[in-house]
């Protein structure tokens, strides 16, 4: 039986509370496990726009984007963003993940873009009528973003863009990216590391862009490798000014690490269910394996780590949507202590489950696959604890430990 009680935890409003309901009651629903397990390639893609079109039909992507622009909220909910995704991640991760990039594809759009910026893209988004992705990473500049090389060169009113991303979600099967590139050519904008770096809007079928390969995951969901050759925007596509790239960038992450820690949750949550439903039915020596200390102290381990992640996941997001400002120390905090935790739980529920665990298909077996790279993307948990230990370091007078 899965517990909803932390909805009555005081980070929520009742607008929150009535959204967990109706997202919950949908995606019990919805199937949603039988719409994600795609074989892959073709039927992968085919199940991720599927996913968006039921979540854009169910008014579910709303949470993606502000009231203005026909969102649920005012601003980037954090809350809702995270209660969407741990309910989701909780079903089906392809799902999760549907509605994750809508988010993350577009925030950049939300937080830095003009007016008419937004007007063009973000109904869509929050529609389910256009994908969107986030094109940061390259094959030498993951952790170390100030080491990308792709060039926004500036001609005339234009910039052309050249350069490789990878492990970029919903390559290939986006409409609309948001890139990051080193600028050059624009007075004042340029700079080493960090700096003179630049956010562009980047449509598919820009002449110029490609997409150089896919790339297969653990566990499956559109991943690709985009080569930029050539590729021309209009000085309109940029996101801010030339140069604040890099705090555009991590101002997205600020928003979406939480919302990682609460997909974690999602997983945590299931695999929990899953095990405990299991140690009361599965018989061993003439009793329950739930009548078992050892397995007792295993769950009671995973409910105390769920509630702990739980905490810090809506401390995050809650600070976020009331103070505003930056949250960096505790989105990482959650993110880190989330993922990490979750890998833990979902581990323990595969040992309590014992041979079948390891099963392909098996629930837990699935989510076995499905946690672990969420201790990598938006910043591996080894960044999150660089960025903890620098806040910390920071209130001491120390400059900090540096990456
Ligand atoms: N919001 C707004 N501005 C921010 C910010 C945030 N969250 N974080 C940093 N900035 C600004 C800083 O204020 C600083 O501005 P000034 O130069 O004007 O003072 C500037 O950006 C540089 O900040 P900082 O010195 O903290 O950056 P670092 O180079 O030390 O950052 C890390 C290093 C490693 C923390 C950063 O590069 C990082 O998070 N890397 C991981 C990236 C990642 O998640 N990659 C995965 C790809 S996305 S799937």
């Amino acid at each position: 039986m899965a517990d909803f009680s932390y909805r009555d935890w005081p980070f929520f409003d009742a607008g929150h509370r009535a959204f967990a309901a109706e997202l919950e009651a949908w995606a019990a629903s919805a199937n949603l496990e039988e719409t994600a397990h795609a074989a892959g390639g073709p039927a992968l893609d085919e199940a991720t726009r599927t996913l968006v079109r039921r979540l854009g039909a169910a008014g579910l992507l709303r949470v993606c984007v502000p009231r203005a622009y026909g969102g649920a909220r005012e601003g980037l909910d954090v809350r809702s963003l995270c209660l969407a995704r741990e309910c989701l991640a909780r079903h089906a991760g392809l799902a999760d993940f549907a509605l994750a990039m809508q988010g993350l594809g577009s925030a950049a759009i939300t937080l830095a873009g003009s007016e008419a910026q937004r007007r063009r893209y973000l109904p869509a988004v929050g529609e389910g009528a256009l994908i969107a992705a986030f094109a940061l990473s390259e094959p030498d500049a993951g952790s170390d973003v100030g080491a990308m090389t792709t060039r926004a060169v500036a001609d005339g009113g234009d910039f052309v863009l050249d350069g490789t991303k990878t492990w970029i979600s919903n390559a290939g099967i986006a409409d609309v990216y948001t890139v990051f590139a080193r600028i050059s050519g624009t007075p004042g904008a340029t700079g080493p590391g960090t700096k003179g770096l630049g956010a562009f809007i980047v449509e598919a079928g820009t002449p110029g862009l490609t997409v150089a390969e896919r790339i297969d995951v653990i566990a499956p969901h559109p991943l690709g490798t985009l080569r930029f050759d050539g590729c021309r925007v209009p000085g309109s596509a940029m996101l801010g000014a030339p140069g604040e790239g890099f705090r555009i960038a991590m101002s997205v992450l600020d928003v979406f690490r939480a919302t990682v820690g609460a997909a974690a949750l999602g997983f945590a949550r299931r695999a929990l269910d899953e095990a405990t439903a299991r140690a009361v039915t599965r018989h061993a020596f003439g009793q329950a394996l739930a009548g078992f200390q050892l397995v007792q102290a295993k769950l009671a381990d995973m409910d105390v780590a769920i509630d702990a992640a739980a905490l810090l996941v809506y401390r995050s997001a809650w600070l976020k949507d009331v103070q505003g400002g930056r949250v960096t120390r505790e989105a990482a905090m959650a993110k880190l202590f989330a993922t990490e935790s979750a890998q833990q739980v979902i581990d323990q529920a595969v040992q309590i489950f014992g041979g079948l665990g390891v099963v392909s298909g098996v629930v837990v077996e699935r989510l076995y696959r499905e946690i672990r790279a969420l201790r990598i993307y938006e910043g591996t948990s080894e960044i999150q604890k660089l960025v903890i230990a620098a806040k910390l370091l920071e209130r001491h007078g120390s400059p900090g430990p540096g990456p």
